[in-house]
This record gives C-alpha cells, structure tokens and sequence, in this order.
C-alpha cells in the first residue's frame, strides 16, 4: 500500500459536545442510529420519506433503480432544484428573510431575500431563454463570487439548463478546454473581480478562452467593477441591462428527476479533468438532507461556507444545500488575509455568522498568522464550525476547535468528493464526540467499508482503499462524455463497489480517518490537482522532453507541487519561466513549489516512473527502500538533491 496508509497517525481522545449544544442539536445519537439503520435496512422507505419534504410536481414510480454502475432515483418524477430552493421557500412564508447576504472585497455588502432572489433568477432565466437556451443546453459560468453566480446557477436550473462552473482562478487554456468539452454556446462571465485589493480581468480572459472556443455563441456579462470590459458587438450583452428588460414572471420547467443538473470539472488520475455528471433530484434530495443534518441548521442561523462556486463545495454547501434549507448564507468574494488576517473574523463579528464552514489550509494559514487576529473580534455569534477539502491535522483541528470556537463549538469534519455530491462520513454535531483528525461515521444511506486492491475488507485499524458499497441519492451520475471512463474508474477498480480514490482506515468505534489520495491527484491547499495535468502542461513547453510531477508535504497547503523535469538536449531552464508556464496553462494554484532538473527518472523495468523515490527526493529524505524494480538504480544517485532556481 502508499505511504500515505502506512504512516497513519494515532487515534485521538474524543471531544465531546458542551451539553449545552447536545440539547438543542436536532439529532441526538439513538436517533441518528435509528435513521441509519432503516437507511440501510430500508434504503427506498428512509430515501422516499426525505424526499417527501421537498416539493415534486410528479410522483416517483420507485425510489431506487440500480443497475450496477448506473443508478437512477425517484424515478419517473418530476422536480425542480430551484423551485424548491426559491418558490417553495416563499410560497412557505419565507419570502422576507435573508438567502444571501454578500460582502464584496471592497466592504461593499448586498442582501437578497428570498422574495428578491427568487425574482433575479426568473429574470434570468428569462434571460438565458431569449439568448436561446434551452432545456439540456450546457452553459459555462466563469464568474468571481458574487450574487450573480447563484443567480445564474440557480436560473440555469430553473429552466433545465445544465450548468458547468468554471473557478475563476484556472487560465484561459483551462477554460477554452472546459466551454469545448462541454460544448456550452454561452458563458456566463464578469468584467473582472477583486483580489487582494487587485482587478482581475475576467473579461479579458473569457475573449481570449472564445477565441479558442469555437463552440461559444453569446457571453453575459456581469459588471463587478467598472463596466469598461471591451464588448463585442452581436456576442457579449451586459448581465443588468438584459435583466432590467426581462420579464419576472417565469414558471420553473418541471424536470426528471435524472435530469442533469450540473457538470463540474475535477482532475483524476489520468488524462484530462472530467466533467463530473449530477443529477436534479438525488442531487437535492442529499444536499438538502446533509446542510440540515450536519449543520443541525436552525431558523435564524447565518450559514458561511467559504469555499468558491468554482468547487464542488460552493455547489452544495453555499448555494443548494442551505437554500434548500430556507437557511441564509453568507457569501464572500474575496482573499481571506485582505486587508490582513482579520478579515474573517471581522466579517463574523459583523454579520454575526453562526455555522463556519472552511477548509483545513485556511485554518492552518489563520493558525500562523497568530491568535491576535482572532482576538481582536467578538465571536460569540458562532455555535458550530465545519472543515472539508483535505484531512486535517490534530493541531489545527484543536486550534480551530479552541480559539475560533471559543471551545464552545463541536468541529465537523467531513469528507466527501466532487463525485459524491454532498457528505458522506463526519460525527453529527451534538451526537456524537469528534475525535480531531477524523472524519467519523457515515452519513446515512451511505455505506463505507476499508478494503484491499483486491476487495477485501481489512481489519479495524488497519490501512486500506475507502469504497462505498452501494448508491446513493447524490452520487455522480456519469462521466461528460465519457460514460466508459466512468465505470472504470469509479466501479470498475474493484468488483461492485465505488472506489473513491482516498486511502483510510477505521478504528474501533466504527470511525474512518481519511488519509488522502492513493492515486496520482495532489491536494493542494483543498484542490485537486492531476498530476498527469501539470506533467503534460510542463512538456507542452519548449525545453522540456520528460515531466514527473509529485507532492511534498506542505505545512500551509497540505500538499506541495514538485517537479523533476528532462531537457531537450541544448536547453537550459529558467524555472521561473516553467511556473509561469504552468500557470498559463493551467492555472496558478498549479504552479510548481520547486522544479528540479534531471538526466534521467527512476522507471521500472515496463517504463512506469517510480514517484515514491522522487516524492522521498522532493521531501528532502534519505532514498529509501526496494530498488529491485528498477531499470537502472544508479538514476537515484544521479537525481539533484536541490531544485533549480
Ligand atoms: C468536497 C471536496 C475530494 C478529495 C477527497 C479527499 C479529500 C475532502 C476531506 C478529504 C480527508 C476530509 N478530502 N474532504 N480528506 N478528510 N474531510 O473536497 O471535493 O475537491 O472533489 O476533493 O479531497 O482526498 O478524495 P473534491
């Protein structure tokens, strides 16, 4: 097994809830243990009871209909995402409350109530139609988190339009590939965002990725900043002027319940990053469920997930989970240390935020920017605190548990994937105790086992392969495109069960400890990252003839990118140049932390590049263990022990 497995940490002592939050939590242990057992025991009883909560124009004729690798859900009914996030919210009395309240990098803030965003998104939806849209149709959103995102994401829901976010940090090549792969006519994009107090050209960088996009017919344009994005007449047409002039009436399009919501692009392990399929309602159904119960939401709760609309994250947990909840969400457009490292926290204490719901590589940025900043401002208005994205440290569990959290607030950990669509293993707030470092219990329906290559389940505490073993509502339902590569890679790895690409184990109370990828995606700072991607970027430039592409610990980002590249013969390398170059190409959260040359790497004897000696190297370790396997072992003492400047 990895490295990764073997090296997996202690158990650590259980946290348990103040009794204080116990007794409000919605869910309490028995009670998760019951709804657990029918979602086992009874998966399309417990699966059709939830679903009954939300609203669907036509009944399902079954719940489940699993034909190994396919699952369709609620069959045969008919639904619609934003329907139920908006208009059922309103028609239920809500119409006046927050659904999101939005601060801009620049302190500008915009609040819209359901009554208002259910108005934004009918505009535009009418708008999308008149741009000729139609139900099915991919449209590609290229935006900075604002507003208009959800409005945008939502609107593409509400009119069947499958909708494909592309983050606004990836480059132009990256989105040119994404707009092509999807063959989506019309982007959704903003004349540019803030950054660390900085513009982005957004604009700029959608015309250069249309131009490479022949598929591209019409971009909507937001206006962030100044309005003075060049606009090409018959193409581009301003986001506010085409909403001002659409009607607000709009019925939402009555939908299959396996009707394809979204695609979002994620990296595997080989080839290009692939468009991962989700459905309308399982979709809901599991996103709905997972924000009430793993957030144990209550009415006047201020919901901040702080992670992009770019991310699977974004998706669930800061525009469809909480909005289907009738929760209101913070959104935030911009860096977290702008004006300094105060900034969260400053927004906490102003919009009095009562569930935060951050990542492990910003927590461990927080961490060492010091307590001070924190200390400086009243966060008493938080009750619970979420992490997600990549495993996180004890220690910066039990910072985040102690200093954000004044040790007043459970820590959810919780894991889940892209592919997965909403959580799938965490400790319930108020239920269970955390145990920092854990993700924990599985959520309901989903059924998790540690297993070897081979299928077969280890024992507790013993390192293997995390698979899930049957379907669930929210599980990806293709690959775009590429139905084959998705059963190989999710259920064709190992006999029946859906392999997730993380190696874990489980202790003794039943509780899995994620410890990362086994396969060759990097997590850097949250972010997945192929390493096939940045290799084949790397050789796209001129003096390089071979790339191998690893990670190394990092103490802020979790995992570092490194890479050991071959010139062509005459080259010299400038390594600042190859950063660069990575960072066109795919985008700068890609770029590498070191690059080292070399004259040869490490292969087996079938020509397959041995990465474990190369990530000991990247690591600044001893190389060690079998040689045996490789063509020629004497390339180990000729590999630079430091990288290139
Ligand atoms: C939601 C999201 C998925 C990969 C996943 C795993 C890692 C996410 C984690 C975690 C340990 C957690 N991961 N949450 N590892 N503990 N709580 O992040 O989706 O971008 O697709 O990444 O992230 O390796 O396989 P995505």
């Amino acid at each position: 097994m990895t490295d990764k497995i073997d090296h997996a940490s202690q158990d650590e002592a259980p946290v348990f809830p103040s009794a204080e939050f116990a007794a409000s939590a919605s869910l309490n242990a028995e009670q998760y243990r019951a709804m657990y057992e029918r979602s086992m025991n009874d998966p399309e009883g417990f699966w059709g009871d939830i679903a009954q909560e939300l609203h669907w124009f036509s009944p399902w004729s079954r719940v489940l209909d699993w034909q190994e690798p396919h699952a369709q859900w609620f069959v045969g009914a008919q639904t619609n995402i934003a329907y139920n996030a908006l208009d059922r919210n309103v028609n239920a009395g809500l119409g006046n409350k927050r659904a999101i309240v939005w601060e801009g990098e620049n302190g500008e803030v915009r609040t819209f109530t359901y009554a208002e965003l259910l108005e934004q998104v009918k505009r535009a939806a009418n708008v999308l139609l008149n741009l000729g849209v139609v139900k099915g149709d991919r449209v590609t959103l290229y935006l900075p988190m604002i507003p208009e995102a959800a409005i945008a994401m939502l609107a593409c829901a509400r009119i069947g339009a499958i909708h494909s976010v592309v983050f606004g940090g990836f480059s132009v090549a990256a989105l040119a590939d994404r707009i092509q792969n999807a063959q989506s006519k019309v982007l959704i994009t903003a004349d540019a965002s803030y950054r660390r107090g900085a513009l982005v050209p957004l604009k700029g960088k959608a015309d250069e990725a249309a131009a490479h996009a022949e598929v591209l017919e019409k971009m909507l344009v937001v206006c962030r900043a100044d309005c003075n994005a060049p606009m090409q007449e018959g193409r581009d047409v301003y986001w506010h002027d085409a909403l001002a002039q659409a009607s607000s009436e709009h019925t939402a399009e009555p939908l299959d319940s396996e009707h394809p919501l979204f695609v979002l692009y994620t990296s595997g392990s080989t080839g290009k990053p692939k468009g991962v399929v989700h459905s309308t309602g399982g979709y809901m159904v599991g996103t709905y469920l997972t924000t009430k119960t793993v957030f144990d939401l209550k009415e006047n709760d201020l919901f901040w997930c702080t992670a992009d609309v770019g991310w699977v994250t974004g998706h669930s947990y800061t525009v469809y989970g909480p909005l289907l909840n009738g929760a209101s969400v913070l959104m935030y457009e911009g860096a977290p240390n702008h004006p300094d490292w105060g900034r969260f926290w400053d927004m906490v204490q102003r919009h009095r935020v009562s569930v935060l719901y951050t990542a492990p590589t910003a927590i461990r940025s927080f961490m060492r920017a010091g307590d001070s900043f924190p200390g400086r401002f009243d966060l008493s208005s938080l009750r619970l605190l979420g992490s997600v994205g990549e495993p996180i440290n004890p220690e910066a569990w039990r910072w985040y548990e102690r200093v954000i959290g004044g040790g007043r607030c459970p820590v959810v950990d919780t894991w889940w994937q892209t592919e997965t669509g909403s959580i799938m293993l965490t400790t319930l707030p108020g239920a269970f105790p955390a145990k920092p470092g854990t993700a924990g219990l599985p959520m309901f329906g989903v059924d998790p086992a540690i297993v070897t290559r081979e299928g077969d389940e280890v024992q507790d505490g013993q390192g293997g392969l995390l698979v899930i073993r049957r379907p669930w509502p929210s599980m990806l339902r293709t690959v775009y495109g590429d139905d084959a590569r998705y059963a190989k890679t999710y259920w064709g790895e190992i006999p029946g069960v859906y392999f997730a690409g993380d190696g874990a184990r489980k202790d003794s109370d039943g509780y899995i400890t994620v410890m990362g990828r086994v396969d060759d995606v990097l997590n850097v700072s949250g972010h997945r990252l192929g390493t096939m991607e940045i290799e084949s970027a790397l050789v796209g430039h001129a003096s390089v003839s071979e790339a191998a592409v690893v990670g190394r610990p990092d103490e802020l980002k979790g995992e570092a990118v490194v890479a050991f590249v071959l010139l062509k013969d005459g080259h010299t390398v400038d390594a600042a140049e190859l950063r660069q170059h990575v960072s066109t190409q795919i985008g700068a959260l890609a770029r590498p932390d070191a690059i080292y040359v070399a004259d040869a790497l490490p292969k087996t004897r079938s020509g397959k590049i041995m990465r474990r000696f190369l990530r000991q190297v990247a690591a600044g370790q001893e190389i060690s263990g079998d040689t045996s396997t490789l063509e020629d072992p004497s390339v180990l003492e000729r590999l630079a022990t430091t990288p290139a400047q």
